[in-house]
């Protein structure tokens, strides 16, 4: 930029909306997300071209349409892989996944934990309302076992998974929990999230009040800061012992170098792509 050229205008949360209208069921917990990823984005002074954001397939999943940065609506279950070879062959662009508990967890459970490890710069947030929403109230794996619905008579007596426990475990390099009813508190958690290093996990509560209306409670039950950040996996791990799920809060802040491959830069047509994988 020449010195006589004026500073791009800085943006606010509602450059990062699109304007599409979310066809959530009013009072759905996903539109704090959305809320809160906008203003994050404006905090971190991005740009909607600088930015990716990729999904797998739920209500949750919908959210790259209603933000105006690049976005990916993949498949259920592969948004981590997508997302991961986006910000490999663009280490410019920040990325960012995001879906739900039945997307991150159970379909793509296996590539939650290798993300994990692999280390990849990207921030993933998972939308975690313990069912499935688009496809009507199945239990998902963080679906506490003796929730009796329709489809589950008297629970499925399967204990839950504990998806900040599996990322500790697995080598998440910075590891939150936040609640879409303090969009403030979850809009700090986005931009330290996005700020820190390698593979950023954030559970977010999102109650889905259409199948399990009795989330409305959670906000009585979320204890906001209850985490203190610590870099030691063996400290993070006893502090999640006494965790009810309902502890808000940055956990754990990592210190492992992100991945980024090594070796031939990425392809930048088509005709190249094609020409390395030629026989
Ligand atoms: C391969 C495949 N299997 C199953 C489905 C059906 N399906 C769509 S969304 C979904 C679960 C969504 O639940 P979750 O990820 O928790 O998101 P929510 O809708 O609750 O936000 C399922 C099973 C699908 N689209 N593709
Ligand atoms: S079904 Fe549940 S998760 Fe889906 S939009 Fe409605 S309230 Fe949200």
């Amino acid at each position: 930029m020449s010195e006589n050229t004026p500073a791009p205008a800085a943006l606010g949360p509602a450059d990062f909306k699109s304007d599409l209208k979310p066809v959530w069921c009013p009072g759905c917990g996903d539109f704090g997300v959305v809320n809160a990823l906008s203003k994050a984005l404006a905090r971190l002074e991005l740009r909607p071209e600088n930015v990716g954001i990729v999904s797998g397939i739920g209500c949750s999943s919908r959210i790259p349409a209603y933000t105006s940065a690049y976005g990916f609506h993949g498949v259920h279950g592969r948004a981590l892989v997508a997302g991961a070879g986006l910000k490999i062959a663009r280490p410019d662009l920040t990325v960012v996944v995001a879906g739900g508990d039945g997307d991150g967890y159970s379909i793509g459970g296996n590539h939650f934990l290798h993300a994990c490890r692999r280390n990849v710069d990207m921030t993933y947030i998972v939308m975690d309302n313990r069912v499935y929403g688009m496809t009507k109230g199945q239990a998902s794996p963080t679906t506490e076992p003796d929730w009796d619905s329709k489809l589950s008579p008297d629970g499925t007596g399967l204990r839950e998974f504990l998806p900040m426990t599996i990322a500790l475990a697995s080598g998440a390099n910075f590891i939150a929990r936040a609640f879409t009813g303090d969009p403030n508190g979850l809009a700090e958690i986005l931009v330290q999230a996005v700020r820190h290093p390698g593979f950023s996990f954030v559970e977010v509560l999102s109650p889905c009040i259409t199948f399990r209306p009795e989330q409305l409670d959670w906000k009585k039950r979320v204890r906001t800061d209850a985490f203190k950040p610590t870099s030691e996996v063996a400290r993070a791990a006893r502090r999640l012992l006494r965790d009810d799920g309902f502890d808000l809060g940055v956990l754990f802040r990592g210190e492992r170098p992100a991945f980024q491959p090594r070796g031939r830069r990425a392809a930048k047509t088509v005709q190249e792509l094609e020409a390395r994988f030629a026989l």
